[in-house]
């Protein structure tokens, strides 16, 4: 009984933190998930209310992923070529030119490179590519090399952190994507992904990319072997760094994928759970503006129902994508953009799409 009480005030001292706009303890944050699902999803939207309003984002981007060859091995991964995916390739640079010049005679104004670890091909071949598209597009905004990356470069090439940052700025990237980030929590860090870059690593190399004026974002990969505590845990280290930079566009929580990988993690998490993580991301990381549903990992109709959970951007429309879907996303092709649109009006929300820094380039 007085457990149940203390409880009881514990979920109503929380409640009234979060409706005035005061943080809670990492406790309280936890807890968060004893409450119902359709209260979490009111607080949520009425902070994601407060920001967007009804406005929904999205951008019109490719994914390229030049190679898939990878000199770590983390256990979740189905996209790097090993023992279940026998199909090493790198691309040429005049393979990936050719898809920048196809997308951009196509209006498309982001390019989102990413690659596995390859130690074969050496450093220029990673920055050559970028030098070479920003010369031929010089409007086309490049987001890429994933923290993870630039550690293995760093470490590959006997270089420093800075050397490689300031090697991308230098060569023509614009903005950092979030992967890599997985979860911070060190044990199950190392029992997912031991071996490549690790919390701390990936969370100096934001604040270095951020220190020069530069924008990322930030994923977290959930749903397999971590704990909730470890999900809050993973908010509060980036909320941590936020208030230091402020230079994180987007939280990006990405729903794992269970085939074709080494993570021997039979079922999948529920939408309920899924939709609880986003709405408290939205609760604890009251620094980041923008929470996206990713409805590679999600589900097309689980993305449009987090709209009303916190989420306010929908990524895009996806052309090609490699990583996920090889891990079992049904997004390999993406989704056709009036589609796309469409469902975004018809669950009530005013779809907008924006550039790769959040400016509103058309409202539909
Ligand atoms: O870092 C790998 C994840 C990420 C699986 O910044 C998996 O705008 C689920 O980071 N199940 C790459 N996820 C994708 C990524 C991303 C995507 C979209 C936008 C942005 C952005 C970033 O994919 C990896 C890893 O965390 N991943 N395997 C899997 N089995």
């Amino acid at each position: 009984m007085r457990g149940q009480i203390n409880l009881k005030d514990t979920i109503m001292n929380c409640l009234e933190k979060i409706r005035n706009n005061l943080r809670l303890t990492f406790d309280e944050a936890v807890s968060l998930y004893d409450l119902d699902l359709l209260t979490l999803g009111e607080l949520a939207d009425a902070k994601r209310q407060a920001l967007h309003g009804k406005r929904t984002y999205f951008n019109i981007n490719r994914h390229i992923n030049p190679t898939n060859v990878c000199k770590d091995v983390c256990k979740f991964c189905a996209y790097s070529a090993s023992r279940k995916n026998p199909n090493p390739y790198t691309m040429s640079h005049e393979e990936i030119l050719a898809i920048t010049d196809d997308i951009v005679s196509r209006g498309i104004s982001e390019v989102h490179i990413v690659s596995a670890h390859n130690p074969d091909t050496g450093l220029e071949w990673y920055l050559e590519v970028f030098r070479k598209i920003k010369a031929r597009h010089p409007q086309l905004h490049i987001k890429a090399l994933t923290a993870a990356e630039v550690h293995f470069l760093a470490e590959e090439y006997h270089k420093s952190y800075d050397d490689i940052l300031d090697l991308m700025v230098a060569n023509g990237v614009d903005s950092m994507p979030g992967g890599g980030a997985e979860i911070f929590d060190e044990k199950v860090r190392d029992y997912i992904c031991k071996g490549k870059v690790n919390s701390h690593q990936w969370l100096e190399i934001h604040r270095k990319w951020h220190e020069r004026g530069m924008k990322s974002n930030v994923t977290m990969l959930f749903g397999h072997v971590e704990e909730r505590s470890h999900r809050i845990d993973h908010f509060f280290r980036i909320r941590d760094l936020q208030d230091v930079t402020g230079g994180f566009n987007c939280f990006i929580p990405l729903v794992y994928q269970t085939q074709n990988n080494f993570l021997n993690v039979k079922a999948s998490i529920t939408a309920h759970e899924i939709l609880k993580t986003m709405a408290i991301s939205r609760i604890v990381l009251d620094n980041v503006p923008n929470l996206k549903a990713y409805w590679v990992t999600s589900t097309v109709n689980l993305a449009l129902l987090a709209q009303e959970y916190g989420a306010n951007d929908l990524d895009g429309t996806i052309e090609k994508e490699s990583i996920n879907s090889a891990a079992g996303a049904k997004s390999a092709y993406g989704v056709d953009l009036q589609e796309f649109v469409g469902l975004i009006k018809n669950s009530g929300f005013e779809p907008i799409e924006r550039d790769s820094l959040y400016n509103t380039l058309k409202v539909w």
